[in-house]
């Protein structure tokens, strides 16, 4: 059932003009009553369809509505995708692509929410998800890597989410290390990253994403107000979610692909061309002592570089870092 509406929206996005019903269903091997019965649903997703006699069917207009139709129609990937689940309103995303993951589900799978009402941030905190305000997806990766690599996973995601940002729009993203992105110094977007591993091979990872997208002034939890904001907010202007998930997952297939390919030093370099204050002073607080330093880059255990005054380089894993303007702390 959940590959035949897909093909049929295939089929149907191929066409420029009127394809009949007897052509549907010979192409997708199914009765004309079970053409009838998809064209239905696709039509309570909102989609206007033109039926005509004797010359067949035409999409005619798309909804404005996130559902796994509307957003598998158009969506030019391979991979990922191409088994996606979408709920009105869910607990967390990531709690139920743990849930496919264990029984098998493949590289790729997508899960995504209007709302989630337990959203996760990272280390048990909470992430704010409100109903049709936002992305809130949760993404199954099955890599081909060794367990140290998983967070060159998170940094490659941060790079794909400033690039999308930055071409949709004429903001200017930023990446607070490790994986914050942030706009005009507040943070528009978070990642988390759970993984399941053996000693020496990822198992899976689910990779979760939550984009502050069309909250308005006054929608953001006053808790959080001086260091979160929206999209919307920043950009003057509503965002279609729909197009702007789609666009995520094609730009994250390719980056992706090449990085397993072609290895990390690209998103390296993309990583530090979005790096928030890379390249400027700030303070640094380590269990071992507080000093200034430059921030130079990430390496490719996704450590953050700094060096101090005395010209010595420092590696860091956590540390607070004390970011100065704006008062941004995570
Ligand atoms: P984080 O630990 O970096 O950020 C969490 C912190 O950010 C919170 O403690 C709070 O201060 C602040 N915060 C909470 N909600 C928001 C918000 N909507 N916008 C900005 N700041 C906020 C970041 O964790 C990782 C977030 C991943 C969220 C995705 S959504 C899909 C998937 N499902 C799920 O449950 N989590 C992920």
């Amino acid at each position: 059932m959940e590959s035949t509406r897909k093909q049929l929206i295939d089929l149907l996005k191929e066409q420029d003009s009127h394809i009949s019903g007897q052509q549907l269903s010979e192409a997708l091997d199914i009765s004309r009553t079970a053409v009838w019965k998809h064209m239905n649903e696709l039509k309570k997703d909102g989609y206007e369809i033109e039926a005509i006699q004797r010359k067949g069917y035409k999409i005619v207009s798309s909804p404005d509505k996130v559902s796994k139709n509307t957003l598998q129609w158009g969506l030019n990937t391979k991979w990922i995708g191409q088994h996606l689940y979408h709920y009105p309103q869910v607990e967390s995303t990531q709690d139920i692509v743990h849930q496919l993951a264990k029984e098998g589900k493949p590289h790729g799978t997508v899960v995504i929410a209007d709302e989630q009402v337990k959203g996760k941030g990272r280390m048990a905190r909470e992430w704010h998800s409100p109903e049709g305000k936002g992305v809130w997806m949760s993404i199954l990766l099955r890599p081909d890597l060794p367990p140290v690599q998983a967070p060159q996973l998170t940094l490659l995601t941060a790079t794909v989410l400033a690039n999308v940002m930055d071409k949709r729009s004429a903001l200017v993203p930023s990446i607070k290390w490790p994986n914050d992105i942030l706009v005009h110094h507040k943070k528009v977007a978070g990642i988390l990253t759970e993984m399941q591993a053996e000693q020496d091979r990822i198992q899976y990872v689910v990779l979760g994403i939550g984009i502050n997208v069309n909250q308005e002034d006054g929608e953001i939890p006053s808790m959080i107000a001086h260091k979160a904001s929206s999209l919307k907010m920043e950009s003057g202007e509503k965002w279609d979610i729909q197009e702007f998930v789609q666009s995520i997952l094609s730009t994250f297939e390719k980056t992706y692909d090449s990085f397993i390919e072609e290895g990390f030093q690209e998103i390296k370099q993309e990583w530090e061309r979005y790096g928030y204050k890379i390249g400027e002073k700030v303070t640094i607080s380590t269990m071992r002592r507080d000093f200034k330093a430059t921030l130079l880059g990430i390496e490719a255990d996704g450590a953050l570089l700094a060096k101090d005054e005395q010209g010595e380089m420092e590696k860091l894993y956590s540390a607070e870092i004390h970011w100065g303007e704006g008062g941004y702390h995570a």
